[in-house]
């Protein structure tokens, strides 16, 4: 029987106390700060005693032993001992911000979704991560990139919790406890870290050929990004959407960055990993403040929900397909924008907890057999690393949309709920007490499908093409993108011990390509076997990231070299020009302090020695010093033209350039007699297509 619909109730209240509104995410700047206890002016114990000192224990004499008595050490110590709560399983280390979702509203004829509907703005916390390395992993490693949003919608929380990589591993989720023994450290040494260059790895990988054509992805540069804010993001899996009057579509979820998609070269990962681990948390952290916020639009692949559930021959439940963008188009339903860096990293980046079945009408998933593993093993793994099922009352997993759950006690419980019957029906009407919405009423009901079929542990016949896609892949690559996934491969394979292994890896890249498998058996020294590849009958340039038209260069970073005596209107110049995009300068000089000349000064930011070129995107030499020569300057400028990175000179900065060997006729060197608009134009055309790939082609570089 329903229950009854009471809108007011007898004198004994039934309502779980709502979450205090200062406890809801948008309101969590001044929380956070505070928290629920930091409201005492003086230091305290837990309890809110005052303290007069912590930093003496309590002694029997200044040289005698501690004593138990002291209830502040004990307290201090053992709330210590207990900080650390599990890393996350895969997916540990990560870095997050705040910010907006905006929808265009042209979804809303395909889904019924709120946060969809035109003009909706949605509060989101956003976290990227990499998959493999554990916390204090480095940053720039060769992994796949989690990208997980969620949208704290009015119907309730929506999470999207996706990656940089739009296939996966595997095609069902009962091997994902396998593919993630494979690629961790080694349980023997508990090495190598954070890497996929390893045997258990490539031995997992050869043996599921299913894996190819997410390989493919990881080693080339989609694996290392340079920064989140170029990295586009994917669902994987085909959802349901599911219209006002009940129509459904299938449909595959894209983020697309604004800043366009790039990468870091191979050996700045490298370096960056050992010179700052925190290369990416850094950037979205230090990017935010500078203003530049992180954007992205969100797009749709929209396809018809079939019988089949498949489009263009492709099976739309295979997490190891994509649909080609030009087989179905991208629309862009919306912008993403994040400008607001987290206040506590523990509370809400370390805290948020992701969870692919956390949906809001108009959304649903498909039969996709990792989707359907994803499901149960979200709030799972959250129980044990949150310790209970309350987690969903911590700030930022809180809703924003109104609960009343009837859900009670636990560990970690902090609502007091009213009322003495927390079930439905029951007889007993107290005011508060919930009800089930109707449809009406923005209910979540599950579109009704037939679900038959015996009882069977097999995949369908259709997952057992492993090979095109990834051929897809590769034919969609430039010339100098195939040379970092040849190079990719050969770095990992080579860094494999057991022979059979590469060998039969080999075997498998025989199967794509037969000269990405004959580059690569070159590299290791090793004779190529046959393969049979099928020839790639399209391609798809959109898989492609090198660029011609140049992008945004918002969040960039252009170093200026500069010592006593330098140009510095022309570097003031520069840095209003540099600004006006949204990106940094920073003033680059032999030593810290200031820089002189007889009319300013300006604060130097970074010295050689402080300094890598990792940091920059491009570097200009400032006119005023063309005797600057260093070692540490030689090795930056040097690493910056490998990586095909734009350098420039302006006045007599050029000879500075000559003195550290830079060939000044390479391609993307950029020269000026003097710092105006039309050389920031230049500069900025240059940088805005990421890299000078010109000098890789010609052999000059990386
Ligand atoms: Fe996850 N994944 N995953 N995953 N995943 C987790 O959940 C899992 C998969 C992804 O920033 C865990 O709270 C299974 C695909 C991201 O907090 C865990 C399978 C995709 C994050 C888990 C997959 C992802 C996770 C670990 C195969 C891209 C980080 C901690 C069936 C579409 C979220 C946690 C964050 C985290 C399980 C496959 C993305 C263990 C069983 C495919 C971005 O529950």
């Amino acid at each position: 029987m329903p229950p009854k619909r009471k809108t007011s109730g007898t004198s004994r209240g039934f309502t779980t106390e709502p979450i205090a509104p200062a406890q809801r995410p948008d309101d969590r700047p001044v929380e956070a700060a505070k928290g629920r206890l930091q409201t005492s002016a003086l230091l305290t114990t837990a309890q809110g005693v005052r303290l007069p000192d912590t930093d003496h224990s309590l002694k029997a004499g200044p040289r005698g032993p501690s004593l138990m008595d002291d209830f502040h050490l004990r307290e201090k110590i053992t709330h210590f001992d207990h900080e650390r709560i599990p890393e996350r399983v895969v997916h540990a280390r990560g870095a997050a911000a705040h910010g907006t979702f905006t929808a265009y509203g042209n979804a809303a004829s395909a889904t019924k979704a709120g946060f969809l509907q035109r003009g909706r703005e949605t509060p989101v916390f956003v976290r990227f991560s990499t998959v493999l390395g554990s916390r204090g992993s480095a940053d720039t490693v060769r992994d796949v990139r989690g990208f997980a949003v969620k949208f704290y919608t009015d119907e309730g929380n929506f999470d999207l919790v996706g990656n940089n990589m739009p296939v996966f591993f595997i095609q069902d989720g009962i091997k994902f406890p396998d593919v993630i023994h494979a690629a961790k450290p080694h349980p023997d040494r508990e090495i190598p870290q954070a890497q996929s260059a390893h045997d258990t790895f490539w031995d997992f990988v050869s043996l599921h050929t299913e894996a190819t054509h997410h390989v493919m992805w990881a080693m080339s540069d989609r694996g290392i990004p340079r920064s989140f804010r170029t990295m586009e993001g994917f669902g994987v899996h085909t959802f349901r959407l599911v219209s006002a009057d009940g129509e459904t579509c299938l449909v595959k979820f894209h983020w697309k960055p604004i800043a366009g998609v790039h990468s870091l070269v191979w050996e700045e990962a490298q370096i960056a990993a050992g010179v700052d681990p925190d290369f990416h948390r850094r950037d979205l952290a230090d990017g935010i403040d500078a203003g530049a916020p992180f954007e992205y639009e969100l797009g749709l692949q929209i396809m018809p929900d079939s019988v089949d559930q498949t489009f263009e021959g492709l099976d739309l439940l295979d997490p190891t397909k994509i649909v080609p963008e030009e087989l179905c188009e991208v629309q862009l339903v919306g912008k993403l924008t994040l400008d607001r860096n987290p206040t506590n990293y523990f509370a809400e980046t370390e805290q948020v907890a992701f969870h692919t079945g956390n949906l809001v009408p108009g959304i649903e998933v498909t039969d996709d057999p990792l989707m359907q593993a994803r499901l149960f093993s979200y709030l799972d793994t959250q129980l044990t690393r949150l310790g209970g099922p309350n987690f969903t009352q911590l700030p930022i997993n809180c809703p924003h949309a109104a609960v009343n759950d009837n859900l009670r006690d636990g560990m970690h419980q902090t609502a007091v709920p009213h009322g003495v019957a927390p079930y439905l029906p029951n007889s007993l009407g107290q005011e508060g007490e919930p009800v089930p919405a109707e449809a009406s009423e923005g209910a979540f009901v599950h579109v009704p499908r037939e679900v038959s079929g015996p009882k069977v542990r097999e995949s369908p016949a259709s997952f057992s093409d492993h090979f095109s896609q990834a051929t897809l892949f590769w034919a969609s690559m430039t010339e100098v993108e195939r040379s970092h996934i040849i190079e990719a491969f050969t770095f990992e394979l080579g860094k494999c011990f057991e022979q059979p292994i590469r060998e039969r890896m080999l075997g498998v890249l025989a199967n794509v390509d037969t000269d990405l498998c004959s580059a690569v058996a070159k590299g290791l020294g090793l004779a190529a076997p046959g393969g049979a590849p099928t020839a790639a009958a399209v391609t798809s340039p959109a898989l492609s990231q090198i660029i011609t038209v140049p992008g945004p260069i918002a969040g960039r970073v252009i170093g200026v070299v500069a010592a006593d005596g330098a140009d510095l209107a022309g570097i003031n110049k520069l840095r209003r020009a540099v600004e006006a995009q949204g990106a940094v300068l920073r003033l680059l000089a032999p030593a810290g302090g200031t820089i002189k000349t007889a009319r300013s000064t300006q604060t130097v930011e970074r010295t050689l020695l402080t300094s890598r070129s990792i940091e920059y995107d491009a570097l200009v030499v400032a006119a005023g010093n063309p005797d600057l020569k260093n070692i540490k300057l030689t090795v930056l400028l040097g690493e910056l033209f490998r990586h095909c990175k734009v350098i420039g000179a302006w006045g007599n900065g050029d000879q500075v350039l000559t003195a550290a060997g830079i060939d000044t006729t390479a391609p993307g060197i950029l020269l000026a007699e003097s710092m105006a608009k039309p050389y920031t134009t230049e500069l900025f055309a240059a940088i805005g297509c990421h890299r000078v790939w010109e000098r890789a082609e010609l052999g000059m570089a990386e």
